[in-house]
């Protein structure tokens, strides 16, 4: 399943869910040619799953034929190659892509009906190229871990829609830009037709040049639609057909499904459709024991209904963009979402990588561009936990705050830090958004702790700002149990951590979001330093365990979050 909708009715398209074949390359080989044994693979999917390949970390040749029904140009989209791509058509290279978690796509032109040969050469492996992908307290997997499509497109075709509603006086306004590429030898004219929420649209010819791509704006002033909330979280289709030189037929279209809210931030607090908001909810890693980082839909929804069982309206999606599917989830079940792109706890020196601000600007680019209509996504975030308490980091937190700024300018903007009274971001972002471990690793006090990070971050340039407490908690080993010492890592030592944030969070009136770190445990890399060697290869501070078993803290979680409703 590639969404949860239809996303055309003139653009031909098939998943290519299935077995693939599969070989490892192993070190020093090259990818090309090599020999060995092949495997059966299944996409999406990530290798860890095949038994022989659990801890596999490197290179590996993906191949499968396609058959085309017809001379076509066609578009191969991927979305998530787990880290690295190097794609082949008919052996000719037609994509490169790095960052496991953001989709990218490929046009071949000129392709004619027949069987044809798809390779992806995929690499998870650790070093210098790769600035964000590094040994870290998650685990990169390898593979094709996110569906992969074959589109079926013309000259012409519609290549993304982005959706911004804003309140008007007699309803809501959407202003929608439709950006049509045009792959040919020569310019065209294009007319599109488009309907949302009852509403008509058609637009006059606008003329694409050969090899361009142009954003065609339309306004619609008036739209008589109710609005997305958690408690309603109404959606509408927004399809839009494409013609060419005032043809009668589309030749292509595109369906997006949306929803009509706004996000504000105004007197220290989140405003959802010009009301105040309170987050609660959780910190979570794709991450589960029998698929890595591929979830299917079922353990998605799975996990959508263990967090609506605690009373949880938010979900940060630490610390990666996410499966669209899940958004889609998240927008049909009125979820709240926090997006961050991909960057966890890196050092100076690890952003000075000479590849970690392109890898950065690809990421945010190719987050905010592809989940744009998600009605769910309230806040972007980026760099969790990075050098933002350094003169040279608040340079590139400035530029990426902006880059993103630039790209959507609807909604807040933030980042997790743990540096406390030496954050030198607070007035970059619109809400300021403290990762503080009181009670696991230091003694201090919950509540005494928070009031001193409001003081921190109203000193720091966050005055008058939002303040999100974005990770706190503890290790609770599933079904280690200590009811009477109650020691560190105990079940029950963690949800006496739990109880003690949750208690000091929901008491105080300036927080506007908790989110708990975090849902489920994840496996993490394995490696040397303390927090590469976490027991059980694992960080064990999920409110339910990797096999989604809840711990004791989920019924703490549960009072708490379902006190007030
Ligand atoms: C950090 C980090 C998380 C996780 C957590 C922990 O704040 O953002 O990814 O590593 O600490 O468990 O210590």
């Amino acid at each position: 399943m590639l969404r949860l909708f239809n996303t055309h009715k003139v653009r031909k398209f098939e998943s290519l869910e299935g077995e693939w074949s599969f070989r490892p390359v192993p070190d020093g080989a090259q990818a090309a040619g090599v020999g060995g044994r092949e495997f059966k693979m299944p996409v999406p999917g990530c290798w860890e799953s095949h038994p022989r390949f659990a801890s596999y970390q490197g290179k590996a040749v993906y191949r499968r034929e396609v058959e085309i029904e017809r001379d076509t140009a066609v578009r191969l989209c991927f979305q998530g190659v787990s880290h690295t791509a190097d794609v082949y058509f008919d052996g000719r290279h037609v994509a490169h892509h790095y960052n496991a978690y953001t989709p990218f796509s490929a046009v071949v032109s000129g392709v004619t009906a027949g069987t044809h040969e798809l390779v992806v050469e995929v690499d998870n492996g650790f070093g210098e190229a790769s600035a964000l992908h590094v040994p870290n307290d998650y685990y990169t997997y390898g593979g094709l871990i996110r569906p992969v499509s074959l589109e079926y497109v013309n000259e012409l075709f519609i290549e993304r829609i982005a959706f911004t509603p804003s309140m008007a006086k007699d309803g809501w306004q959407a202003d929608i830009a439709v950006y049509v590429r045009n792959i040919g030898a020569s310019a065209k004219n294009v007319q599109l037709a488009g309907d949302l929420a009852g509403v008509r649209f058609r637009t006059g010819d606008e003329r694409i040049e050969a090899g361009q791509t142009k954003a065609v704006s339309v306004r619609l002033p008036s739209v008589d639609a109710a609005a997305w909330s958690p408690a309603d979280p109404r959606l509408y289709l927004l399809g839009v057909r494409l013609f060419a030189d005032g043809g009668a037929e589309p030749v292509d279209d595109l369906i997006e499904r949306v929803g009509f809210r706004t996000v504000t931030t105004r007197g220290g607090r989140i405003q959802l459709n010009g009301e105040d908001i309170e987050l609660k909810g959780f910190n979570r890693h794709e991450d589960h024991p029998l698929v890595g980082a591929s979830f299917p839909y079922q353990l998605m929804v799975h996990d959508l209904e263990l967090m609506a069982e605690a009373g949880a309206n938010a979900v940060r999606t630490s610390h990666y963009p996410n499966d669209e599917r899940f958004l889609d989830l998240c927008d049909e079940r009125g979820l709240l979402v926090w997006e961050e792109n991909h960057a966890r706890g890196l050092s100076l020196a690890q952003m000075q990588n000479p590849n970690f601000e392109r890898q950065c600007e690809d990421c945010n680019r190719e987050m905010v561009e592809s989940h744009f209509n998600h009605p769910s996504i309230v806040i972007w975030a980026i760099l969790n936990e990075c050098a933002s308490d350094t003169p040279e980091g608040r340079v590139m937190y400035k530029k990426q705050l902006e880059q993103i700024r630039e790209l959507d300018g609807s909604r807040p903007l933030t980042f997790a830090s743990h540096h406390r009274d030496r954050e030198l971001c607070f007035d970059l972002a619109d809400i300021v958004s403290f990762n503080l471990y009181p009670l696991w690793y230091g003694d201090e006090d919950p509540g005494e702790l928070c009031d001193l990070a409001r003081g921190w971050a109203d000193e720091l340039g966050g005055l008058g700002k939002p303040m999100i407490m974005s990770e706190f908690g503890g290790d609770g080993h599933y079904g280690l149990r200590d009811p009477i010492v109650r020691m560190k890592g105990s079940e029950e030592r963690h949800a006496d951590i739990i109880e003690s944030n949750l208690d000091a969070y929901t008491k105080r009136p300036f927080i506007s979001g908790m989110f708990i770190w975090q849902f489920c445990d994840c496996r993490v890399s394995e490696g040397n330093g303390w927090l590469l060697s976490r027991a059980g290869t694992q960080n064990s501070k999920g409110i339910v365990d990797r096999y989604r078993r809840p711990k004791l803290a989920f019924d703490v979680v549960k009072k708490h979050f379902r006190r007030d409703g």
